[in-house]
């Protein structure tokens, strides 16, 4: 059973339970979920691979602007197929070429497209770590959260 590492955005927050019910829909168990505000140096942390990218301020400006939901989603193939599921990056180009995707459906734009997903198994297992770092990714875990 594969892991990964999602997160919504402030932009899609107030969305938030109805994204969570779409991510269950499409067979992932939410294994871990948390509301959190990021302050400055945790985003710039997280998204450090940017740190030279012009949109690096800018992302970091939004990213901590308000409430983010941080979750670890288990299904097979999860890195893959939550990909799949966000969509492409742009919001609006998403909405030309996946419109039932989530980026297209909840996000605006390049910048503000509503949800993060990790783009491979080891960025997976580092982003896990960073917000979960006692989550333990050899099991499996069956049930949604909120349930036992
Ligand atoms: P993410 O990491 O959030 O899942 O998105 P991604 O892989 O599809 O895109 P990435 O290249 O990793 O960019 C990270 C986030 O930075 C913001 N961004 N702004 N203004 C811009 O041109 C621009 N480009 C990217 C987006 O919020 C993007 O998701
Ligand atoms: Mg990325």
């Amino acid at each position: 059973m594969e892991h990964t590492f999602a997160m919504i955005k402030p932009d899609a927050f107030e969305n938030a339970d109805e994204i969570c019910k779409i991510i269950e829909g499409a067979d992932f168990k939410i294994a871990e979920k948390e509301s959190l505000t990021l302050t400055p140096a945790k985003a710039k942390s997280f998204y450090g691979e940017h740190k030279d990218r012009a949109f690096f301020s800018g992302l970091i400006e939004f990213i901590t602007s308000g409430t983010i939901v941080a979750m670890v989603l288990e299904k097979e193939n999860a890195v893959v197929d939550w990909r799949s599921l966000l969509g492409p990056t742009n919001s609006k180009q998403a909405e030309e070429e996946a419109p039932d995707s989530i980026r297209a459906r909840y996000g605006t734009d390049v910048q503000k497209n509503a949800a993060h997903g990790s783009d491979s198994p080891s960025a997976a297992e580092r982003e896990i770590k960073f917000f979960f770092p006692e989550f333990d990714l050899t099991e499996t875990h069956r049930t949604s959260q909120g349930e036992e």
